[in-house]
């Protein structure tokens, strides 16, 4: 569509959407009109891709959560015409920022593992690589939150009510997903993903289960009305909601639902789509298709695939087996213990007792291979499929997959050296590091347009958006103080922009001649913003001790939701929101400090809050984080990071250097012998700062509202309980060396802009290797074995 149709066309489809005038049509209305013309304009490249990677070889992403954000203008850049857009709404007298802040986001995650599956796809539809994502059209996307006097409240987030133009509902290619107590139809909604200089449009396949029946019109039109509705109301509730947690597995029998239906129906699909395309004989499958699991949450595709070649086409046992080892691909997310999935038998003898009756088979031989192998039989039970009454999700995954990957160099040492040690042992080939990435298309092109113009105009074009290792070439910038002052006034321009957004969402005002400290991801205590309160706590009193200090004058900015049920990860939000208030109300330290807690923190505000940061908060205890995602988008946008060696940020350092990040506290190998060393009392008695701001939850100063959270908070870095030890994760530890980092970091940037912004730059342009379009590359070549496959 150029420019002239888009500004012709744009009236009709906002009154269709809005049965008015123009005039009368309200700005979420032209948002609506303006995506449905965004929609009509990708139709038939998104047709001629979907029947293109159709024939072929084709990789499938199986996910429960892909965290999409906002779509429009994603779309509007990829098609080239976000400047037409700008026009056509110009022309109504609206402003095209406006309305895309209309936009809900699509919430379907937690939070890194989620939006990971995002940033995947928007690099595969711009490599051309024939991919498709499968997943869940939940009705309530992650939980919207709220803050009641500081603490966490939930609600839900009905994101697509109002109606959502950027998914297709596919009725004629619906399956049917049977349960033993319950039969569903599972309808595909398809979202097109767009990429960046290509015309292949690739897609997001999103499941929604609805009764096989519209009603039961024998109970219908009996007595039982009410049966009908609420047997209705029973298949409506499998994809009614994206659950919370992101780290505490809960054996919930919705959720394993869940996994099965979106599972099931997919398989179902590329079976039929084999079938059509390739003939009866299965034997091929994997040839033609390979199968990533994100995480442990779709393994129930390995017995469903042996189900759906056993008993529909009628395979032996050895030649579906055969298929799935060939097909099957595992990415590992996590070492925490607490997150791993293990189901109880009964909960799969009630809902599909086929699945398991396939799930002891494959223990069955799984055990047989090993004791053939010679291995020990305490080994064997702890790695077999079925144990103690519960499937273990992730030693399926193992035993059947080609290959396993952690998702940073260091989280796949942990794997091999730790979590997954034994499996190691026996298949060590099976096991690759594939490092993550972040789609520079939203988090610096689109999110950054004064950066992005600058990088475009130093390297002579664009090229970069779609090859992010061209930065590289800008290096030698690093020595050039006209660009250096140039990228300090980008930066201060996107600290007003933001200033100005958040006054406007959550009433706060912050001073944009401060430094930004910021720390957006999910509550937990692994990722310890906790002791970034401490921090704060110290600092305040430490600004009340010496009033006329020399203060840098700071906003600390935190985004995070908690879990609804992690009652501690519920205190630390309610410590920091306290922390907040006291600060604003004290004369003296509010001169200098201001916490703002972005209230219900999702991709948008992300994209407000990155492009502002100066430092990036990457602080979790060494071992922990397997990989983190916003470390790269915050080099990326030139915000140097604050941050302990760990996950990605081992990285990060390795590609900017030493002396352009600032790293501290404990490494992962030293934890042990730290640990048996001191006693986090001793920490508290004797570190400087540390025990009055340990007090300070306590002592009167912070207010929990009599809940008792602050001191629940203190007692477990100080004393532990009966079920855990004290300071788990080593907050009060690594305290002294996170405070003088920290300290270091905000004199450097007060004393010298310009040293400051030259590590900015070295920053932004090493950033390539962070890049999804890298990590894709590297699945498609190493795992996928993926041709580029263009229309
Ligand atoms: C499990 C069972 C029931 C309900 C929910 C879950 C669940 C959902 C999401 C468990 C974990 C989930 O996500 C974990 C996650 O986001 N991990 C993060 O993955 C990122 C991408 O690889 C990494 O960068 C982060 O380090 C890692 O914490």
């Amino acid at each position: 569509m150029s420019n002239l149709e888009l500004s012709n066309n744009l009236g009709a489809f906002v009154r269709s959407e809005s049965g008015r005038t123009t005039e009368n049509s309200t700005l979420r209305e032209f948002w609506a009109g303006l995506s449905a013309a965004v929609m009509a304009e990708l139709a038939d490249d998104w047709d001629k891709t979907r029947r293109t990677y159709a024939a072929g070889r084709q990789e499938h992403y199986l996910s429960a959560e892909f965290l999409e954000g906002r779509a429009l203008l994603n779309n509007l850049t990829n098609l080239g015409q976000v400047e037409d857009a700008a026009k056509a709404l110009e022309h109504y007298g609206l402003n095209l920022s406006d309305v895309l802040e209309e936009e809900p986001d699509a919430a379907l995650g937690n939070g890194g593992l989620g939006r990971l599956a995002a940033c995947f796809l928007d690099s595969c539809a711009t490599l051309n690589l024939p991919v498709t994502g499968y997943g869940i059209l939940y009705r309530y996307g992650l939980f919207r939150q709220e803050f009641d006097n500081g603490f966490q409240v939930e609600h839900p987030d009905a994101w697509m009510e109002e109606g959502y133009p950027f998914v297709i509902r596919r009725e004629e290619e619906q399956r049917r997903v049977s349960f033993a107590d319950l039969n569903v139809r599972a309808i595909p909604y398809d979202m097109p993903i767009t990429g960046y200089g290509t015309k292949n449009v690739g897609t997001l396949r999103l499941w929604r289960s609805e009764p096989i029946e519209e009603f039961d019109y024998d109970a219908f039109n009996s007595q039982r009305f009410t049966d009908a509705i609420v047997e209705r109301e029973r298949v409506m509730d499998l994809c009614r909601v994206l659950y919370p947690n992101d780290t505490t597995f809960e054996g919930k029998v919705l959720r394993v639902r869940q996994q099965y239906f979106f599972t099931s129906a997919s398989l179902q699909e590329m079976l039929d789509n084999y079938i059509q395309q390739h003939g009866s004989d299965l034997s091929d499958f994997a040839k033609y298709n390979c199968i990533q699991l994100n995480d442990t949450h779709p393994v129930l595709a390995i017995p469903e695939l042996m189900r759906l070649l056993l008993d529909e086409h009628k395979m032996t046992w050895e030649d579906a087996w055969e298929i799935a080892t060939k097909t099957f691909a595992y990415t590992n997310h996590t070492v925490l213990a607490e997150a791993l999935e293990t189901w109880q038998i009964s909960i799969f003898e009630k809902l599909f007792p086929r699945i398991l009756e396939i799930i002891y088979e494959i223990d069955r031989r799984f055990r047989a291979e090993l004791t053939e192998k010679g291995y020990h039989p305490g080994k064997i039970d702890y790695m077999a499929p079925v144990q103690n009454g519960m499937v273990h999700m992730a030693w399926i995954a193992c035993y059947t997959s080609f290959s396993i990957n952690g998702v940073a160099a260091m989280h796949t040492e942990i794997l091999k050296a730790e979590t997954l040690h034994d499996w190691y042992e026996i298949w060590p080939e099976r096991f690759n590091n594939k490092t993550n990435g972040v789609t520079p298309r939203r988090w610096l092109n689109q999110c950054n347009t004064e950066l992005s113009a600058l990088l475009t105009e130093l390297s002579g074009s664009d090229a970069w958006v779609s090859d992010l290792d061209k930065l590289k070439e800008l290096e030698h910038f690093a020595d050039d103080e006209g660009v250096l002052r140039r990228l300090i006034d980008i930066k201060d321009g996107n600290k007003r922009d933001f200033a100005q957004w958040v006054e406007r969402r959550d009433g706060i005002k912050i001073d944009p001649d401060s430094i930004y400290d910021v720390q957006i991801k999910r509550l937990h205590e692994y990722k310890r913003q906790l002791m970034n309160a401490l921090y704060i706590i110290d600092l305040y009193f430490r600004i009340k001790d010496n009033p006329e200090g020399n203060w840098v004058p700071r906003t600390f900015i935190f985004g995070a939701k908690s879990a609804p049920g992690y009652v501690r990860a519920k205190a630390i939000i309610k410590l920091i929101n306290e922390v907040g208030r006291v600060i604003a109300n004290d004369p003296v330290v509010s001169k200098f400090v201001t916490v703002v807690f972005v209230e219900n923190y999702n991709v948008s505000p992300a994209e407000h809050i990155i492009p502002a940061a100066d430092v990036s908060e990457q602080i979790s205890t060494a071992g922990k984080e397997a990989s983190g995602t916003s470390n790269m988008k915050f080099m990326m946008n030139g915000a140097l990071t604050l941050g302990t060696l760990d996950g990605a940020n081992v990285e990060i350092v390795d590609a900017v250097g030493n002396e352009n990040a600032y790293i501290f506290g404990a490494k992962e190998e030293e934890l042990p012998a730290l640990r048996a060393q001191t006693h986090p009392r001793e920490f508290y008695q004797t570190v400087p700062g540390l025990k009055r701001a340990v007090d300070a939850l306590v002592d009167g100063t912070l207010d929990d509202n009599a809940s008792g959270m602050f001191h629940d908070l203190l007692v477990s870095l100080l004393d532990g309980s009966s079920w855990e030890g004290a300071d788990v994760y080593y907050v009060l530890g690594d305290f002294a060396a996170y405070r003088e980092a920290r300290d270091r970091m905000a004199e450097d940037w007060a004393k010298d802009r310009l040293a400051w912004a030259r590590k900015c730059w070295i920053n932004i342009v090493n950033s390539g290797r962070f890049s999804s379009d890298r990590t894709i590359s590297d699945y498609a070549r190493e795992v996928w074995k993926l041709e580029e496959t263009r229309i």
